[in-house]
């Protein structure tokens, strides 16, 4: 039979000419691209010009190729779900590498290779992968096209699901080959699903490999992803370069690259405040950053929900920018009740990877609604119903939608805003209050460099299980991370005015199991007292851990005394048996960790011993 590729006889292929540039910038890309597709051997390579005409050729090929499912277009106009294969469903921590020339600058917490083994290892892995699919070059802007904080990339991927995805994350197209054949700087990333066709194959919906690799060369500024096709680990403008990357290119320029949602608070009487909050994966940065506040007069914009780059500007504040055009979120949990931008926002154009599909050719997912419908087609492409005993949706299930769609975004959110706080959260059912304030930056540092958190789905481990997550970015520091915490430290030269700094937690829970605090919308009333210390109108009370609000506005919340006070306990021995766990921690990066934090563990061990 004669195999089925990626776009044959489709539409598709009438897009995709190769650009055409008289420089040596342009020269060098295309040498790459050329070297590239030598090695992995493709059938055909397609330029991406990020016409909405070629992503509609895409989808539709697709389609035809059974890659996704297009849905109901009156129930979900212009929408797709794609269902991936039952191996490829989150982010591979254990198969992530940070390889550096120097093991020491990739750190404890990353997995390390030598460069050259690391190469010899892709190489082979590359050697013929894309055979009888089509490779694309996709180049893509992080930050609006030619902004002064936006950086350059290029990702070439056999995947059109990744292709599609990087047309929502990031601004992909000519505009951007522009400025690179202009000279400007980019970075290399080379992503293969590692499923090559050979003749008389037929494709799968979801190709992938059971060895996955997603390797880093920070010396050399380059990525290469192979045997995924799950977001995390094949969007690689994402996770792979603004944040492992570029944590990098932060630390040798005096910047930071975060896991951090991005909001602007306006208060009843106007005035506006800018917000970056670092939560651990599926910890509640896409709903804080969506956030429709309960309390009267307050309005909350969004900016980004996942990642903000951090610079010194030229008045000494800290300004942030959210590098992505989209949002890639996790769908459980997502409904009415608790983030209703975020459904409003999804309504149409959303491609959508291991939800459950509905009789009528919608989606559904636990939380979407309260009861689930009668029948459903669950994320593996099987007949479920309620009676069922596992979820109708994956729980890392996700929507890729683009970041303008969001009723709740700011008018101006592809500027830097100036940062007046910053927040650093974790699940943790015990010991950590609602809300703490740093007493300075030392310590707000600090608090970052301490948080743990419960694991969830959003990538490979037992979901519950307490780990160390210092500033949400764990799987995410692209070097050594006692040398990140001390560029945090530095931060504090290179800015005249700095954010104050938080430490939240939305859940914890009762004795009997259940969260404390209302959560999602409610949040809001954290925010109100935050904006508030801003402005200095409200008032806190100092702890041994930082300063806790002296009055919470808990006005028409049916909260009971009793889970108030809960909220804010603290424990001075769970404290004490958390600083053993933090010296200990530290200890792991032997002195590389800064003496502030290590005074700072000091300090915090002696105000609990006289508390
Ligand atoms: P990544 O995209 O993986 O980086 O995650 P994220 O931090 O954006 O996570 P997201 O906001 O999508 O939240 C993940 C899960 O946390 C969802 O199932 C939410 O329902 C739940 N969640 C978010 N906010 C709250 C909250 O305030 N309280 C409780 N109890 N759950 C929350
Ligand atoms: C996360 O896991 O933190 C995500 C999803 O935001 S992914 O892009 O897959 O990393
Ligand atoms: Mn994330």
């Amino acid at each position: 039979a004669e195999p089925i590729t990626f776009a044959r006889n489709s539409r598709l292929s009438e897009y995709g000419t190769r650009p055409e540039y008289d420089s040596r910038a342009f020269e060098e890309l295309l040498s790459w691209v050329k070297s590239v597709a030598a090695l992995t051997k493709p059938e055909r390579i397609h330029w991406v010009d990020g016409t909405a005409e070629e992503r509609q050729a895409l989808l539709d090929a697709m389609v035809d190729q059974g890659m996704l499912i297009k849905l109901n277009p009156k129930l979900r106009p212009g929408s797709y779900l794609a269902r991936s294969d039952a191996g490829d469903v989150a982010r591979l921590e254990s198969r992530t590498f940070i390889a550096s020339e120097r093991e020491e600058d990739a750190g404890p917490t990353n997995n390390w290779t030598e460069p050259s083994v690391m190469r010899a290892t892709l190489t082979e892995l590359f050697d013929g992968s894309m055979r009888g699919r089509t490779m694309f070059v996709v180049p893509f802007s992080m930050g609006k096209v030619g902004g002064p904080i936006s950086q350059l990339g290029v990702q070439i991927t056999d995947s059109p699901y990744a292709v599609a995805s990087i047309g929502v994350m990031t601004r992909v197209g000519s505009a951007v080959t522009e400025l690179i054949a202009e000279g400007s700087p980019w970075v290399r990333t080379v992503h293969s699903v590692g499923a090559p066709l050979e003749s008389g194959d037929r494709d799968v919906a979801w190709p992938s490999n059971d060895e996955k690799y997603i390797v880093h060369f920070p010396d050399t500024l380059e990525v290469f992803s192979y045997g995924s096709g799950y977001g995390g680990n094949a969007i690689l403008a994402k996770k792979c370069y603004a944040l492992r990357i570029a944590s990098v290119l932060g630390r040798d320029q005096g910047w930071l690259a975060e896991h951090m949602l991005l909001i602007r608070v306006v208060s009843p009487e106007g005035r506006k405040y800018h917000v970056a909050a670092a939560f651990p994966s599926a910890c509640g940065k896409t709903n804080l950053a969506m956030l429709r506040p309960t309390i009267p007069g307050w309005k909350v914009e969004t900016l980004g929900d996942d990642i903000a780059w951090i610079r010194p500007g030229e008045d000494g504040r800290l300004y942030a920018i959210n590098p992505e055009a989209g949002f890639f979120g996790v769908a459980p949990g997502t409904g009415e009740s608790t983030n209703v931008t975020a459904v409003e926002a999804l309504r149409e154009n959303v491609i959508f990877t291991n939800v459950a599909l509905t009789d009528d050719g919608d989606v559904w997912w636990e939380g979407l609604t309260d009861d689930a419908p009668e029948h459903l087609i669950d994320w593996q492409g099987n007949d479920w119903t309620p009676a069922a005993d596992r979820p109708a949706a994956h729980p890392n299930s996700r929507f890729t939608v683009s970041a303008a769609q969001a009723p709740s975004i700011s008018d101006d959110w592809e500027e830097a805003v100036p940062l007046d706080a910053i927040l650093f959260g974790g699940r943790r059912a015990s010991n950590v209050p609602l809300v703490t304030e740093a007493f300075d930056w030392n310590h707000g540092v600090f608090m970052g460099s301490t948080i743990s958190s419960e694991r969830t789905a959003a990538a490979e481990g037992t979901v519950g299980e307490l780990r160390r997550d210092p500033f949400a970015m764990m799987p995410f520091c692209g070097y050594n991370m006692a040398d990140y915490f001390g560029h945090w430290v530095e931060m504090a030269s290179l800015a005249e005015k700095l954010p104050n700094v938080y430490q939240v937690n939305w859940f914890r829970k009762g004795d009997d199991g259940r969260f404390l605090w209302p959560g999602f919308a409610e949040n809001s009333r954290v925010i109100e007292w935050i904006i508030r210390r801003i402005e200095g109108s409200a008032d806190a009370v100092d702890t041994p851990i930082g300063r806790v609000p002296a009055e919470l506005n808990t006005e028409g919340l049916d909260l009971p005394d009793a889970d108030l006070s809960a909220l804010f306990e603290i424990d001075p021995d769970g404290w004490l048996a958390e600083a053993d766990l933090t010296s200990e921690f530290f200890d792991t990066f032997g002195d590389r960790v800064p003496e502030e934090l290590r005074s700072q563990l000091a300090g915090l061990r002696d105000r609990l011993q006289t508390a």
